[in-house]
């Protein structure tokens, strides 16, 4: 059995997020596009099937850590790695030689920022399948961020635009979010330490997981 790390527990995956976003599920469009905006040259949207297209498919095996404390381990992502798709756009875009943080929104609203550093890392996925399943509306289709090394509110789901910024901003979390949210220094949210918000996340999980099992 692998460790987990500090302040886990093993759990089943099933659709979770923020409990203001449990009843907000879009409709994914027809043709999907990416907008991409903020600090660039040239704002631009892309054909998702388009941008996708074009790149290397993988398969990686990685686990997801809710801040929440619970990880659900061995998730069989495909897709392709973010940073080549992120390479493609900058081409395109050309984002401000000082832009350093990258905001990330989903279909339903939600918003996480993340550092180009942390985002851009070897091991982050634009995913379109789990398990070999292309994603539906639970998990985050048709295109979502996969970032293993990260509490997951920094994995958006139905993913829809990019924002390419100079300064960190808090995303739909607020203070609940980390801007690094590292899951290996415990890094789950601002101004406390990760020990202490353990408690508090996993206190506050059942009461987080309510609105998301009702709609099951
Ligand atoms: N678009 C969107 N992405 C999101 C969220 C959300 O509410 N909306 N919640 C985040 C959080 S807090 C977690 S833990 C994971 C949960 O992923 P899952 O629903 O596939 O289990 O999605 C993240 N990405
Ligand atoms: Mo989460």
């Amino acid at each position: 059995m692998r460790d987990l790390p500090p302040g886990q527990r093993r759990a089943e995956l099933e659709r979770f997020g923020l409990p203001e976003f449990a009843g907000r599920v879009g409709v994914v469009p027809e043709r999907p596009v990416l907008t991409v905006q903020g600090a660039v040259r040239y704002p631009a949207q892309f054909d998702l099937a388009e941008l996708l297209g074009g790149l290397p498919e993988l398969e990686q095996c990685s686990d997801l850590h809710c801040v929440t404390t619970w990880s659900a381990l061995d998730l069989r992502w495909s897709g392709v790695r973010f940073r080549d798709l992120a390479a493609g756009i900058a081409e395109e875009v050309r984002p401000h030689p000082r832009a350093r943080w990258l905001v990330a929104t989903g279909l339903d609203g939600f918003r996480s920022c993340s550092s180009l550093d942390d985002v851009l890392a070897e091991k982050v996925l634009a995913a379109t399948r789990l398990n070999g399943v292309p994603l539906g509306p639970e998990h985050g289709g048709p295109l979502r961020l996969v970032s293993p090394d990260q509490y997951g509110y920094k994995s958006v789901k139905h993913l829809v635009a990019l924002e390419y910024r100079l300064t960190y901003e808090s995303g739909s979390a607020g203070f609940r979010e980390h801007p690094r949210a590292r899951v290996a220094r415990e890094e789950r949210s601002r101004y406390l330490p990760g020990p202490v918000w353990r408690r508090v996340w996993a206190a506050a999980l059942p009461l987080a997981r309510r609105p998301y099992r009702a709609r099951r």
